[in-house]
């Protein structure tokens, strides 16, 4: 089935109300902290305080006493016994040479690299008890100067190393475009626009916290771990092949409801193995419920860029070719997919929605006595977007050109296009998005409002993003190519009962996403049967076949791609029945609307009827068809998918206090095919507030003498909140992605892409006529009020 014919099928656009509503609005969700186990301990981690130190002894005597106390361990009882938590891609430095991979052990061994570093884990009876140990262990740490900013780790003069197998402390270089190429462009430029800027370190904050639960068997010597996570096949992958090195039939793991992830729980986390591991030792199920304080020390943060980039132009600023310099935080220890966040789901986007003919881009990539940085929401995109699109805009202030103009003059405008850094695009259409956009903002009547805001006293400012993504992650032997050490296909298996009702098991994993419904609306409409009818079932490596999980926008176009081709291969076998019922020949079967049909006649049967013909086979021609309806497939796609939008943003900014206030937000996308409208319109709306949260207030700060978290709790994390947002004005075009069935691209992500640069665009535009150039995230009303003080910042 073509992606044409896909879209025109009923329950296809529907807007269907979510079915996993009543279960997460009546509080009848199963979160794993809802698992209680029978003899359940529980865990507590004793964590360093310290940013770098060299760990002298570790004393558990007393806390060992301590009651309820049922096991503690520490570095020295897994040295040697298990590998160190994997990282998922391998980045190769630009002679050929490995990156830097010290060892990520699950508790710290000899030394502590960031403050939240895992010391030791206490297992008691009751969580109090376990906490009460925890304070009673002792531990003599010898203190070392800390390096905590990437700026500092690049200027390599900190004296300090963090790993010794990293002595410069660089996990890598990293290269990707025609250097000689770029540098002769720019020898021939009309103008260059060169920019710096600072992409802030941002902490994911699921409203539930990561939570694990480890359970062992003696009788069957089966592992189970319940957790809160995004993809539980590769934890369990993770956690079997790399660290424990157990048959991986003998892991379980289970990812019941998740109360949103963003990013933080793709990864294999130390406490997850430690859980498991120790549920052997003590022979006991221990569960552990991250604190939000711990989440904020330990979950993998996200972004931490900082960057130089130049833009090329002729005399009527067309782009003649960029090049960008990156230094990029991983933190301590190589999180599962940090390396490939700054290099291939960065430096890939850098093009945007722009014909540049040439671009060069350098990454360095650092360790620093901070936690792990891995991706959150977009990762690598919403930084390669920032950095172009405030990058372009810069550019039509230096050229004279109208925002909106420079980006028209520079669209790429036929597809299939290539990219000078190794993507390729295979429809959109940008400046249709761009024209609805400015519509749907009202830029027509901008002046005016500015005008009115004047009056009033207050600066008045209009900015654009014009994003593309790529999503879908991946095809596997680009992936490989690139790096990836494990597949990014996806699995699905449709389970057609004897009743007609169907269960799906799907690889991917959704935590807030609305699998649930949309993709029960795909089977639905692909069988013809009620929406009610099909269940999907996902997070259990004990049901689902295999799964990459939930990850970079990716699980309509492959998760669901590959339940597409579970269901081609239901009807080829359903045809057959079909065939046999009415007595026809296979090729002149026909289905739609539920109904096989023989080409030409008026016979037909319903898809219910051969659904229980394929398990009551009576006069079934057993010899050549197998009884049941039940099909498993496995979908890898042949490239990402590439959804793109126009963002406006316009903010009124408070002269006598810099608070930045969005006025109007507007969001134009092109998720091609969509499969559920109020369902992507809730993960559009999440994402830009995810966005407008980078770009106006949230901010990681540690003290860059000492590595603390300055803010380590909602007190001085500032998140954003439903009254800090106008409505959003949003809609859709679409160009359907021409390589899955569905014609879908991803939207999950979007939102935080397309946000960040539209807003510092509309702040820098309102604090123009003060001669403010330059402002790094977040816009938070001390920052704005010192630029507009400071006027003029850059020459
Ligand atoms: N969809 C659709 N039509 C399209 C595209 C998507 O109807 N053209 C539907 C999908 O069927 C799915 C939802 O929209 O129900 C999102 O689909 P997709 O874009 O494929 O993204 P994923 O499901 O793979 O979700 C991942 C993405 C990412 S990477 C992050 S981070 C993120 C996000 O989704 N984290 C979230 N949205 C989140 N939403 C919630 N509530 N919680 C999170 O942790």
């Amino acid at each position: 089935m073509g992606a044409s014919d896909f879209a025109n099928l009923p329950h296809i656009g529907e807007a269907v109300r979510r079915k996993e509503d009543y279960r997460f609005l009546t509080g009848a969700g199963n979160y794993t902290d809802d698992v209680t186990m029978a003899a359940q301990s529980h865990a507590i981690f004793v964590r360093s305080p310290h940013a770098h130190a060299t760990i002298k002894s570790v004393d558990i005597a007393e806390a060992s006493k301590m009651p309820g106390v049922v096991g503690i361990f520490s570095g020295k009882d897994i040295e040697g016994k298990m590998g160190g938590l994997p990282c998922g891609w391998l980045i190769n430095n630009p002679d050929g040479t490995p990156m830097k991979e010290p060892l990520h052990p699950i508790l710290a061994i000899k030394k502590v690299r960031y403050v939240g570093d895992h010391v030791a884990m206490v297992v008691a009876e009751t969580v109090e008890q376990a906490k009460n140990a925890a304070e009673a262990v002792v531990v003599d740490y010898e203190v070392h100067t800390p390096l905590v900013s990437v700026a500092d780790a690049a200027k390599k003069q900190s004296g300090v190393t963090i790993h010794d197998e990293a002595p410069d402390n660089q996990c890598y270089k990293w290269t990707l475009g025609d250097k000689a190429g770029v540098d002769a462009a720019f020898a021939n430029a009309a103008h260059v626009t060169k920019l710096d800027l600072v992409n802030n370190r941002l902490i994911p904050n699921p409203i539930e916290p990561r939570v694990a639960i480890g359970n062992y068997s003696r009788a069957t010597e089966e592992y189970v771990l319940y957790v809160s996570n995004q993809n539980p096949h590769v934890e369990r992958l993770l956690m079997t092949a790399f660290v424990l090195g157990l048959p991986e039939h003998k892991v379980r793991v289970i990812a019941p409801d998740v109360g949103g992830g963003f990013g933080s729980k793709i990864y294999l986390y130390a406490e997850d193995v430690c859980l498991t591991w120790a549920a052997k030792q003590l022979n006991r199920s221990i569960k552990w419920t991250g604190e939000r304080s711990e989440c904020f020390l330990s979950d993998a943060h996200g972004r931490d860029h900082v960057s130089h980039a130049e833009m090329a132009m002729d005399a009527q600023g067309k782009f003649l070719a960029m090049r960008v310099h990156t230094d990029a935080n991983l933190g301590a220890y190589l999180s599962t997919f940090s390396t490939a966040i700054p290099t291939i789901l960065y430096a890939t986007l850098l093009a945007g929605q722009y014909a540049t003919p040439q671009i060069y881009v350098e990454v360095d990539a650092w360790f620093t006595n901070t936690a792990p940085v891995d991706a959150y929401r977009g990762a690598g995109r919403p930084e390669a977007t920032y950095l172009l699109e405030r990058l372009v805009s810069r550019c039509a202030w230096e050229m004279n050109l109208g925002q909106d103009e420079i980006r028209r003059r520079n669209f790429i405008s036929s597809f299939p296009y290539q990219t000078p850094v190794a993507l390729q695009y295979d429809t959109g259409d940008f400046p249709a998005l761009l024209n609805r956009a400015n519509e749907l903002a009202e830029v027509a009547g901008f002046a005016a409002r500015k005008a009115e805001s004047e009056k009033n006293g207050k600066l008045r400012g209009l900015g654009y993003s014009c994003y593309i993504e790529a999503c879908g992650l991946a095809p596997s032997n680009v992936a490989g190519a690139l790096g990836a050490r494990a597949g990014l296909f996806e699995a699905g298996e449709v389970r057609v009962h004897p009743t007609g009702s169907v269960t799906v098991f799907t690889g991917s994993h959704s935590h807030g996403q609305g699998h649930e419904t949309t993709f029960a609306q795909l089977v639905a409409a692909r069988l013809g049967i009620p929406v009610e009818n099909v269940d999907i079932v996902h997070g259990d490596t004990g049901r689902v076949p295999f799964g990459m999980g939930t990850y970079g926008s990716r699980s309509l176009s492959v998760g669901g791609t590959a339940i597409m081709k579970a269901l081609d291969k239901i009807e080829t076998k359903a045809k057959k029945i079909a065939a046999h019922l009415m007595e026809a020949s296979d090729a002149d079967i026909e289905f739609a609307n539920g109904e096989f049909t023989v080409k030409g006649t008026d016979k037909k049967i319903p898809f219910g009827q051969v659904a229980l013909t394929a398990y009551v086979p009576h006069n079934y021609p057993l010899d050549k068809l197998e009884p049941g309806l039940n099909e498993t497939a496995f979908y890898d796609p042949t490239n990402f998918t590439y959804p793109a939008g126009a963002y406006v943003c316009e903010v009124e900014i408070d002269k006598s206090t810099g608070e930045v206030k969005i006025d109007r937000f507007t969001a134009v996308d092109d998720f091609g095919t969509i499969i559920n409208p109020m369902i992507v319109e809730g993960q559009v709306h999440g994402g830009i507030v995810q966005g407008i949260g980078q770009a106006l207030m949230e901010n990681c700060v540690y003290d860059n003498e000492t590595g603390q978290l300055l803010t380590g709790s909602f007190m001085d994390y500032a998140m954003p909140r439903a009254a800090d947002f106008p409505n959003f004005k949003l809609d859709t075009l679409s160009t359907p992605c021409t390589h899955n069935p569905i014609g879908s691209k991803g939207c999950g992500e979007a939102g935080a892409i397309g946000s960040p640069p539209a807003v510092i665009n509309a702040v820098l535009d309102a604090l123009a006529p003060l001669g403010v150039k330059e402002f790094d995230m977040p816009a938070s009303p001390h920052r704005v009020w010192e630029a507009m003080q400071k006027g003029a910042t850059t020459p």
